[in-house]
């Protein structure tokens, strides 16, 4: 039979990726998908989306699917379970819940959930069953905080040029993002400015990944350096007049206190800091001084540190020194939080939230799981989890702790997955779950400016149901009221819509997606800046972000308001003299795709890029079996010399699965829980670490994952099972 050319279907990609990609789904039949391209006609997606999407069928018809509920039936971690029904699943859930909080308390519950998809519905829709339940609230913390405040601090609002003027820029500064993994639709624009303007590219970041290969100039810094950075190049736009006094009168809060400031924060300083030579600063400095059109696309990877929304705010700083925001091309971006006009009031029942509720941090998960105190706000233990898009036991800081919170007896679990997480496999009740071509809903883009509709195109393999589905069904049975839990997705989809100013659910579909880039005007800030004053904040008042009510500290009164390098990051000692980067991977998100065969391929066992000369001083030849360690845990991967990275700094990309790893835990068992000031946040790139040749596989104790010489284990490699050793 000849191939006759496929349906079309039009959809959005649900990751969690700033990208939010207009999708073109070819349907091979009603629950069948061939490739999937980006949207020509998608001003910002423009034709292009990564090569894991591109393959999704991999992902969506994946032999080791969920397809069926399943009853935990050996010890927690074990992977024994047996499949049951729906409603046998839904019911040891609900009583399991209702006993506990008849014991402990409504707050003893806490649904935990995250962006594994970012549909309006099925991400937030969970927040409507804890707050009509009382349950535990939660407290994101685990990606944007200290990105996003740095750039509000600023700002006064968390938007800014449009990301598709990057194309008629003259600079692009890539800052902390490695783009080309990431988010490729920023190369996509990025390049077009080179192709047809002649733009340079400037890429400032820690290593010489696949974003620094493509730049004209790459800035590769010392890691939490940044500030530093930022500073000097400040001093340098004032010292030689490439300041735009002007500008810096009219539109700025602070600009002589600034200059004063900024005295002292010479290339010298700052090359001792950073690593980066005089020379590299200032021309870096002349080059973002000497062109209007200089566009500063800012990325989470830089505020993943402990000085995070410090860095953030002096990089976003620099455009307005040299009022860059004045002109198209010109400006910063980080999101576009802000244009959105979202009402999620129905899908999260705020019209039931309770403001004497505890608020939990995402990012302690380990802690709170562990019963510690201050973790628990002095409230009672967790000891009811509902888990939606979302695997901590992969993907949270501090995973020693996180491990043993989980294995828990006491505690139970109810995970509803796509796949055979490591999260699933502690659950008692594991739940499978549909995947976004399988389910209405509604997404926007933080990376550009789209409201867009992802419409169910076929049917889901097995017994897989929508967030929304066990949601309402679970809410049934926990005695939870509200309209959002009697509305079918498309209903509760259209309400939200027209509550948010958008088109319908029947236009928004047959439009795919509509553009609501606000005016030049707005997103330059022609008018003022998002501030009460109407000023760009040199002076960020960190204070006025900290929401005390959910138990937060102050802003620690060392930290800098003016930008600066604020000296709380890891250093480097002796006994710890590496610092480690865990950037992400470009086959893989987050733990996302480490299931499919294609990404396991080209990411293959994990690796540590470590410099030549460390590596040489250490003994250690490339792809060698080395250990990584701190205070908080110990890995074995395999060493990659290369040069592109600073001595001192090694890198690890992606968050590859415990299995992944000889003893049985991934790179976040080096990673630290602490919160990053002042709003939270996990310092995922901020580790003081040690380096050395694991030369026989060694034992671990497996109750601390630390290191024990004395236990050797003569031969063998062995991976740790997720039981834990008690
Ligand atoms: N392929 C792929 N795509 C993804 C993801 C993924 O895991 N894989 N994750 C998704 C998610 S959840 C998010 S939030 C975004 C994150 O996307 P990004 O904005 O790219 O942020 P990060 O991923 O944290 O870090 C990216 C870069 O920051 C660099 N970096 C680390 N520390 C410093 C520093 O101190 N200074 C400087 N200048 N650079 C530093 C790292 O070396 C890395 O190259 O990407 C999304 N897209
Ligand atoms: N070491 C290190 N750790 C990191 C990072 C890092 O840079 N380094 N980055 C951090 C960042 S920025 C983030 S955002 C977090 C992200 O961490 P997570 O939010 O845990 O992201 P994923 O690992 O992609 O897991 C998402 C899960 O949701 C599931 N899922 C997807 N769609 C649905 C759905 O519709 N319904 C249900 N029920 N499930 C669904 C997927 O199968 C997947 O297992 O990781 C953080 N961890
Ligand atoms: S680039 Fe990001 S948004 Fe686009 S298809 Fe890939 S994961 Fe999805
Ligand atoms: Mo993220």
């Amino acid at each position: 039979m000849p191939n006759a050319a496929p349906t079309l279907g039009y959809s959005a990609c649900p990751h969690d990726c700033p990208s939010t990609c207009a999708l073109e789904v070819e349907l091979l039949g009603p629950d069948r998908i061939g490739r999937v391209r980006g949207a020509a006609d998608n001003s910002y997606t423009a034709g292009v989306i990564c090569a894991k999407v591109a393959r999704y069928a991999e992902r969506l018809h994946h032999p080791d699917r969920l397809l069926h509920p399943l009853r935990r039936s050996g010890p927690k971690g074990s992977r024994q379970f047996t499949r049951i029904g729906w409603d046998e699943a839904l019911d040891r859930t609900a009583e399991a819940f209702l006993a506990r909080e008849k014991q402990y308390g409504a707050e003893t519950i806490w649904p935990y959930f995250f962006a594994g998809t970012m549909g309006q519905l099925m991400f937030y829709g969970i927040e409507r069953l804890r707050n009509v339940k009382r349950y535990s609230n939660w407290w994101s913390t685990i990606c944007v905080n200290p990105a996003w405040l740095g750039f509000e601090a600023g700002t006064g609002k968390l938007m800014g040029s449009d990301p598709r003027e990057m194309a008629r820029a003259d600079v692009v500064v890539i800052w902390g993002t490695n783009a080309v993994n990431t988010q490729v639709n920023v190369m996509t624009h990025a390049m077009r400015a080179r192709k047809e303007r002649g733009a340079k590219l400037v890429v400032v970041d820690v290593y010489r990944n696949a974003t620094a290969v493509q730049a004209d100039m790459h800035l590769c810094v010392r890691p939490g350096t940044d500030g530093a950075l930022a500073c000097a190049v400040m001093h340098v736009l004032f010292r030689d007049g490439l300041a735009d006094r002007a500008y810096l009168e009219r539109y700025t809060d602070a600009p002589r206190e600034l200059e004063a400031h900024l005295k002292t924060r010479t290339p010298e300083w700052a090359a001792a800091l950073t690593g980066l030579g005089v020379g590299e600063i200032e021309a870096f400095a002349h080059l973002v001084g000497t062109t209007k059109r200089t566009f500063f696309r800012l990325g989470f990877g830089f505020t993943r540190s402990r000085n995070g929304p410090v860095n953030m705010h002096a990089a976003l700083s620099i455009a307005a020194v040299t009022g860059a925001w004045q002109y198209e091309g010109g400006g910063a971006f980080k999101n576009n939080e802000a244009i959105y006009t979202w009402d999620r009031t129905l899908i999260e029942g705020l019209d039931a939230r309770d403001s004497s509720v505890r608020w939990l941090d995402q990012s302690r998960v380990g802690a709170i799981l562990l019963g510690e105190r201050e973790a628990l706000r002095g409230g009672p233990p967790v000891t009811g989890l509902l888990i939606q898009n979302t695997n901590p036991m992969c993907v949270a800081p501090d995973l020693n702790a996180v491990h043993k919170g989980f294995a828990r007896e006491d505690l139970f679990t109810c995970v509803h997955e796509q796949f055979m997480t490591d999260t699933a496999a502690m659950a008692d009740i594991v739940l499978p779950a549909t995947m976004f071509l399988e389910h209405d809903d509604i997404y926007s883009g933080g990376g550009h400016q789209h409201v867009m509709f992802g419409p169910k195109l076929i049917e889901p393999p097995g017994e897989c149901w929508s967030n929304h589905d066990v949601v309402c069904a679970l809410a049934k049975r926990l005695g939870a009221k509200h309209p959002g839990f009697e509305m079918s997705a498309w209903d509760l989809i259209d309400h939200t819509l027209k509550a948010s100013g958008y088109p319908d659910a029947v236009t928004l579909k047959a439009k795919r997606w509509i553009d609501v880039q606000p005016p030049f005007e707005t997103a330059h800030y022609v008018k003022g800046f998002g501030h009460a004053d109407g000023k760009f904040h040199f002076k960020a008042n960190w204070k006025q972000y900290v929401p005390r009510a959910y138990g937060l500290a102050d802003a620690p009164p060392d930290m800098p308001n003016l930008p600066d390098h604020w000296d709380v990051i890891e250093k480097p000692t002796d006994d710890m003299p590496f610092r480690l980067i865990t950037a992400p991977a470009r086959n893989t998100l987050n733990s996302s795709f480490t299931e499919t065969p294609t990404s396991q391929d080209r990411e293959g066992r994990p690796r540590a890029k470590i410099h030549p000369e460390d590596a040489k001083r250490l003994g250690i030849d490339d792809g060698a079996r080395i250990r990584l360690g701190n205070k908080r845990g110990t890995v074995v991967v395999y060493a990659e010399l290369f040069d592109g990275l600073r001595p001192g700094v090694v890198v690890v990309e992606g968050v590859m699965p415990n299995g992944a790893f000889e003893e049985g835990m991934n790179t976040n068992a080096l990673t630290g829980a602490d919160t990053v000031a002042p709003i939270g946040g996990a310092a995922f790139h901020d580790n003081a670490i040690w380096v050395r040749r694991a030369e026989a596989p060694v034992k671990i104790n497996r109750e601390t994952n630390a290191h024990d010489p004395d236990r050797s284990e003569p031969s063998g490699l062995h991976r740790r099972k997720l039981v834990p050793a008690s």
